[in-house]
């Protein structure tokens, strides 16, 4: 079922980096951004997804974020969480992930870097004073900080925001390191995280990207199958049992 030369791939392969994008928690009921069903077709990412929106409007962007919260806290990892997890009883697995969801660690994977923050941390924009969501009053608008009664803001990266350098540098680093690189469930059209399996390539990684339909890395990559991550992935850890066994 699958190509000849993936499957030597994945017999010789020991580093495997997973980048993975809001497709692999679709079939956990949490909606992409962009495409058909995705939450960008309702309303524009700059105004949610920036410090400016933010600032025109804080209640506005909290609630969208505790709708989002709210959505995450009631699903659960689904089968292509999982089969990556079960992927490091087979291979040193580093999981590089732009979803600021948590469900690749409620799955068990245990090395990730994400690039776009988690929307389980907060900070106070004044004095950056760190809270998790739990400990947060439930409040009808944006939060204030306890310490200096600054604005709360989600942990996460918005357009126009420097990525968090110690997680970006650590998955360049994995991603050059790797064998195989697969990409599953995200458009690539994000800068700078698109770089991640460009800089995989350059370093001669094999590139497998998973998806429902092609993208702007179809033509990067070495392997392209299209279905749903939470298929394919099961599917691919099956091969890897035999060949292992
Ligand atoms: C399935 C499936 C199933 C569905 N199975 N598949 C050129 C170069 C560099 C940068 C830029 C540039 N042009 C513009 C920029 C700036 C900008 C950018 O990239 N814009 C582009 C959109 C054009 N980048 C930034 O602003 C970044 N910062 C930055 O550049 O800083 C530089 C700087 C320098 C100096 C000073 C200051 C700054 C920051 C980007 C932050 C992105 N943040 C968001 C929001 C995070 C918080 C939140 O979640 O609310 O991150 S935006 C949003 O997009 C989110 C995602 O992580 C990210 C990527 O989306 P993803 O995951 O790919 O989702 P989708 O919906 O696009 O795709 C889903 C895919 O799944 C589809 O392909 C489906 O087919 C597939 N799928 N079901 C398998 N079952
Ligand atoms: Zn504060």
């Amino acid at each position: 079922m699958f190509d000849k030369k993936f499957l030597e791939k994945l017999n010789e392969a020991k580093k495997i980096v997973f980048f993975t994008g809001a497709g692999i928690s679709a079939e956990s009921g949490i909606p992409t951004f962009r495409g058909a069903d995705g939450i960008w077709k309702k309303m524009k990412p700059e105004e949610l997804a920036s410090f400016d929106a933010f600032m025109r409007n804080p209640d506005l962007v909290w609630e969208w974020y505790q709708h989002r919260r709210n959505i995450i806290n009631n699903t659960k990892p689904n089968a292509g969480h999982y089969a990556i997890a079960e992927f490091e009883k087979y291979y040193d697995v580093t999981v590089v992930t732009q979803n600021i969801d948590n469900l690749h660690r409620r799955a068990g994977s245990t090395k990730i870097f994400e690039l776009h923050g988690n929307i389980e941390r907060n900070y106070c924009i004044n004095c950056r004073t760190f809270y998790n969501s739990p400990e947060l009053e439930i409040t009808s608008g944006v939060p204030k900080c306890k310490k200096c009664g600054g604005l709360i803001r989600p942990d996460v990266v918005w357009f126009g925001e420097v990525l968090p350098q110690d997680q970006f540098n650590g998955a360049e680093a994995a991603a050059e390191y790797s064998d195989i690189c697969f990409v599953v469930g995200t458009s690539a059209v994000v800068y700078p995280a698109a770089y991640i399996p460009m800089s995989a390539k350059q370093a001669g990684s094999y590139i497998v990207e998973i998806n429902i339909e092609p993208t702007e890395l179809t033509r990067y990559a070495d392997y392209s199958i299209f279905g749903k991550a939470g298929e394919v992935l099961p599917q691919i850890l099956e091969e890897v049992k035999k060949i292992k066994s």
